[in-house]
């Protein structure tokens, strides 16, 4: 393009920083006495936007006038971590952008580490729905993410003497210069109340009138697709109290009362609840999912009327996926909708509703399961209780055919448990109201369909099928490790970035001395900069000169990092005696990171567990240099953009058959990783593509676990192995925890009384036997290690999510790419 061209917002390195400084001016309003980093940031992040919103307006315009159909991904989380590296990259305009700030003598790092995370998720499920946005878009797909904007998100942890403290997240308080707030998109929500029959045309309809309403106001937030044009939005909802406060209450002279009501229909969107895998009967929550999926079917309603009249042809205008079952009163939601509001007949209804909905499990771990009290759903939503009634008394007339004469399998299947009080199980409503139910990896799948659902499967063949998940390697490779990126670029070029099987041509540069010492030196520069987050961040000095053994996730039982805490008992003890599994052993760095939900006791325990052992570790001269032990406060997306790219050993460790697919595991794969894991979840699928010889697989597979639990007794396992009594000795001998006696008796319970629910001592031995051949590998054979690396890399190809999206497009959705053209009438920077 000419220079002398003017563009509004051309994207030349002068133009950006020429609008960078007019921000700081009007946006801002800096000066010598107002200026700061957050200014500073905010001012590059508003430059930034201005180069999205022609195309975010030019993408609506196409999928409009295309008349396409349009997904909706419905999630109770996103967690998005940091927007403005990832939409530099995915615009194209990192380059002009450091140029910008370097010719006014800013650097591009310290001011994208201002912004907050956006943590509006707990852990594999909402960082998922992230990675789906951004494939989606990268992919063309016209979609939109609906969820809730939380005031608060996932809470920021610290460690107080080893214990976890929990601490607000007000990722808000700056202000978000990602989002646009839409006055205009607000839709009435309503609770409670009662419902009235009317007999109308010989027909009995429902008036239900709630007894308190919230409005919900929409937050928009860019999505942009990399190397394309297309710019979907995520759409999140936030509460506000219809009146600024109750004006009946305020004249009966109760001001308080007034203000209270406001603050309580406010309180909705207040906090992201805090529990991965783990289900909490709270009536608030229920609200926050009947709020969220209100509001978004009225708006995908709002736009499929301006277009369409017949509601036969919904389902060819909209999918809408359940991310789990929290958005699941979507059924009744959209049958209410189109019986009470559209007029429709139950049985259109129900077709539309069948075709139109998609739901996604996440987890086979009972606790999980969502199921509310029936008292407090009819309480709440009577209409919907009375609609989930008729749906289950229909399904029930269905099912009796396939058990004749087997009413406890009715029971099994119906929505409603017969407990006291009754419960309604939400992915019952789900399998029975949408036509698709997809596991998020193979064996998850499998194990959906025989051991949790199987009379639904029976019923409802053709609905169940697999999705594996995936993860964008453009945030987890190309922005987290951008050397390594530049290190796959100059070997097979740049198609990778958006074709992510390319990745494959990688293979021959395992065999390549130049390329293998590259990546060698890279891993080791992520490792140095690894540990200055880590000093930056915490204040902890790591290592960078050790083998980096990383475990982070959520601290939970099943991911069993008490396992990794035992095993690190045994080198300890070995280290000690001089024994010959720790013989000439390279030092080596475990890392821990991962929240445990606030109310999970042995959770927060296995943290403090963790510390403790690392303290007295670290500080004991007779292993000093050669094993230390870290837990990494307050893990996040941002500190996992900056571990994960330094990793040498990823931990995948959990009993088999409890994790239903893991997303961490890929992210360390395709950064150069080797894994050290169960046959669990992806695992299962990363060995296939990897062989089982470039991972280092341990333990009892999910059918060995099911033998085992016949019978299993931990003492015995632990009886049977010297070493292990003797870690087992330490552990409860009060070595680690001299002044506060007996604090780790519930863990010590859990494993021995309670029976070890997740077979630690099943898989402990070998666990350790495949820890030490990693250990040893990377000590006597450097070369084969960054091998095995390098092929890991290239075999990661299957785990994009831009793989999983297209499958969910194809196999669930029917949905094709709209393509979106630049609008050559304006200018633009797209
Ligand atoms: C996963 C959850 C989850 N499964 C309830 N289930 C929640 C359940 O707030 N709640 O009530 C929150 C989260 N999260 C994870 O999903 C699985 O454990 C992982 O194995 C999987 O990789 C991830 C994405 O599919």
């Amino acid at each position: 393009m000419q220079d002398q061209q003017k563009t509004k917002y051309g994207h030349r390195a002068k133009d950006i920083a020429q609008d960078f400084a007019e921000h700081l001016k009007y946006s801002q309003d800096a000066d010598i006495y107002h200026t700061t980093q957050e200014g500073r940031y905010t001012a590059l992040a508003l430059s930034v936007r201005d180069r999205i919103i022609h195309q975010w307006n030019q993408s609506r315009k196409t999928q409009r006038a295309n008349g396409t159909k349009r997904v909706y991904y419905l999630s109770l989380e996103f967690l998005m971590g940091r927007a403005m590296t990832n939409n530099i990259i995915n615009l194209g305009i990192e380059n002009e952008v450091r140029d910008a700030l370097t010719s006014l003598g800013y650097t591009y790092e310290e001011l994208s580490e201002v912004e907050p995370d956006a943590g509006l998720g707990n852990g594999g499920l909402g960082r998922l729905a992230s990675c789906f946005l951004d494939s989606l878009a990268t992919l063309e797909i016209p979609a939109y993410g609906y969820g809730i904007r939380y005031n608060y998100g996932i809470f920021r942890q610290q460690i107080k003497n080893g214990w976890q403290t929990e601490q607000p997240d007000n990722w808000l308080r700056d202000g978000n210069p990602w989002e646009i707030h839409r006055p205009d998109v607000v839709y009435p929500v309503q609770f409670g109340g009662d419902v009235q029959v009317i007999r109308e045309h010989g027909r009995d309809r429902f008036k239900w009138s709630g007894s308190e309403i919230v409005n919900g106001v929409a937050y928009d937030t860019p999505i942009i697709g990399y190397g394309c044009k297309t710019v979907n939005t995520l759409r999140l909802w936030s509460a506000k109290s219809p009146e600024e406060f109750n004006f009946h209450e305020f004249n009966d002279g109760d001001y308080t009362e007034a203000v209270r009501s406001k603050i309580s229909a406010e309180n909705l969107s207040q906090v992201l609840y805090p529990n991965d895998t783990l289900y909490m009967g709270k009536e608030l929550r229920l609200k926050q999912q009947y709020f969220f999926v209100a509001c978004s079917l009225a708006d995908i309603i709002n736009r499929f009327k301006r277009k369409e009249s017949n509601w036969e042809v919904l389902p060819d205008y909209a999918a809408i996926q359940l991310n789990d079952t929290h958005p699941s009163l979507a059924v009744p939601e959209l049958m209410r909708l189109l019986i009470d509001e559209e007029n429709l007949e139950w049985d259109k209804a129900w077709e539309i509703t069948v075709k139109t909905m998609g739901y996604t499990n996440h987890t086979l771990m009972p606790e999980a399961l969502e199921k509310w009290s029936l008292p407090m759903l009819q309480k709440i939503l009577p209409r919907h209780m009375q609609i989930i009634f008729e749906i289950n008394h229909r399904f029930l007339q269905q099912a009796v055919s396939y058990f004749p004469l087997q009413p406890q399998m009715l029971s099994k299947v119906s929505i409603i448990e017969e407990t006291n009080p009754k419960q309604v199980r939400m992915a019952h409503l789900a399998i029975i109201g949408s036509h698709s139910t997809n596991g998020v990896a193979e064996l998850h799948s499998q194990l959906l369909k025989k051991s949790m659902f199987p009379q639904f499967n029976l019923i409802f063949k053709d609905r169940f099928n697999n999705k594996t998940n995936g993860i964008t390697q453009r945030r987890w490779l190309l922005a987290a490790n951008p050397k390594l990126a530049k290190l796959i670029n100059s070997a097979i070029g740049d198609g990778w970035i958006t074709d992510y099987n390319q990745i494959e041509k990688l293979k021959p540069f395992a065999e390549d001395k130049n390329f293998i010492s590259d990546f060698a030196a890279i891993k080791q520069e992520n490792k140095i900069r690894a540990s200055s987050f880590l000093q930056k961040d915490s204040n902890m000095l790591i290592n960078p000169n050790t083998f980096f053994d990383v475990q982070v996730k959520r601290i939970h039982e099943y991911k069993r990092q008490l396992l990794n805490a035992l095993n690190i008992l045994l080198i300890y003890n070995d280290l000690k005696q001089g024994g010959t599994a720790t013989k000439d052993m390279e030092p080596i760095s475990f890392l821990f990171g991962g929240k445990a939900a606030p109310g999970y006791v042995n959770a927060k325990l296995i943290i403090k567990l963790i510390n403790n052992i690392a303290k007295v570790i670290n500080a004991d001269p007779a292993t000093k240099d050669r094993l230390a032990i870290h837990f990494m406060p307050n893990y996040r997306v941002s500190m996992a953009e900056a571990i994960i790219p330094a990793t040498n050993l990823s931990e995948q460790i959990s009993t088999a058959g409890t994790e239903a697919s893991g997303t961490g595991n890929m992210k360390f794969m395709c950064n150069g990783a080797l894994t050290i894991g169960t046959m669990d979840g992806a695992n299962i699928e990363i060995a296939q593509e990897v062989g089982e010889e470039n991972m280092f697989i341990f333990g009892n597979t999910e059918e060995e676990i099911q033998k085992l639990s016949l019978s299993y007794d931990p003492f015995t396992f632990v009886m049977a192995d010297k070493e292990i009594k003797d870690a087992i000795d330490l552990l409860f001998s009060g070595y680690f925890n001299i002044n506060e006696p007996n604090i780790f008796e519930p863990l010590r319970r859990s494993l021995f009384e309670e029976g070890d629910r997740y077979y630690h001592f099943a898989d402990l031995r070998m666990y350790s036997d495949a820890h030490r051949k990693a250990r040893e590998l990377y000590k006597e054979d450097r070369d084969a290690w960054n091998r095995i690396a390098v092929i890991n890399i290239a075999s990661s190809g299957k785990f994009s999510s831009d793989r999983t999206i297209a499958q969910y497009a194809k196999e669930i959705w029917n949905i094709e790419a709209c393509p979106v053209e630049k609008d050559l009438s304006e200018d633009t920077a797209l």
